[in-house]
């Protein structure tokens, strides 16, 4: 059977509304790694920025089940969700939105999402973690299913040094601060502010996580990416996350940070514009 190597319809790609201009503001991890998925891959498509306090809706009314559970077991509504109206069909979660692009359209843009590699990162999920991850059933693509859930428990455990500077969109962004508060258990959005000697703890953590991180980039020197020249979806996996280090870092913080360890996450960052554009 043949497989279109490219579709014809632009697809829908839903993110995250965050304060104009959304270009340079836009940081919501997951919905990068599709955004950067989506570029990778060459496809047509358009965003619906959806504001924080609205996902739930945008999302039942899709008819799109919630792929994460809060704490308690109640739904936790999220984006990405992706409309391929060439197939009819609606995808809310952001592995299974690379998965379904690879396997629908093979042959499109930069060629495989999933060439075979190991991909030896391990990260002790602790339970620190506020949100537990979402946890994917199956063992399509294992290797970097894995990685993307031990990527994601690395950086989510640092994610107090960039929380606060969150740039929501500003009608929006008080009841966007409310639920983030409530959902901590805090008092105020002040409490998210870290400062001090236990930032400074934090950030240590961070760059000892990263150079953890940085060996597996240190195994072909050849290029920017895991496989040297060749991006691949993992590659994808930490670019959405430096996206939202490079929002949501103080700016200091963010320079400093793409100096560690060589410079190699600061490389991957740039390398990767190719496939940051916002649609
Ligand atoms: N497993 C899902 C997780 C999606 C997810 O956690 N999305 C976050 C943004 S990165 C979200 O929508 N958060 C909404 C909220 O915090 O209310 C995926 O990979 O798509």
């Amino acid at each position: 059977m043949a497989t279109p190597s490219k579709p014809s319809e632009d697809m829908v790609f839903y993110d995250i509304a965050m304060r104009p201009p959304i270009a340079s503001t836009c940081c919501a991890v997951n919905p990068w790694k599709s955004r950067l998925a989506l570029n990778f891959k060459n496809i047509a498509y358009s965003t619906t920025w959806v504001p924080l306090p609205d996902i739930a809706q945008v999302r039942s009314d899709l008819g799109v089940d919630a792929c994460r559970n809060f704490g308690d077991g109640t739904k936790f509504y999220t984006l990405p969700i992706l409309v391929d109206r060439n197939t009819n069909t609606k995808i809310g979660d952001s592995f299974d939105i690379a998965v379904y692009l690879q396997t629908e359209y093979p042959n499109s843009g930069s060629g495989n999402l999933f060439p075979p590699q190991k991909l030896d990162f391990v990260y002790n999920l602790d339970d620190a973690l506020l949100v537990p991850l979402s946890e994917r059933k199956g063992d399509e693509h294992d290797e970097y299913s894995r990685f993307n859930t031990n990527v994601d428990a690395a950086f989510t455990a640092h994610l107090s040094l960039m929380a606060y500077n969150l740039p929501f969109e500003p009608a929006t962004a008080e009841a966007s601060r409310a639920e983030f508060i409530r959902r901590a258990g805090v008092k105020s959005w002040d409490d998210f502010e870290v400062k001090g000697e236990k930032r400074e703890k934090i950030k240590e953590s961070f760059h000892l996580m990263l150079g953890d991180l940085s060996k597996l980039f240190l195994k072909d020197t050849t290029g920017p990416f895991i496989l040297g020249e060749q991006a691949s979806y993992a590659d994808l996996i930490v670019g959405g996350w430096l996206r939202m280090m490079r929002v949501t870092l103080p700016e200091d913080e963010w320079e400093e940070a793409r100096g560690w360890h060589g410079g190699i996450f600061g490389r991957l960052h740039d390398s990767l514009e190719k496939y940051a554009e916002v649609k």
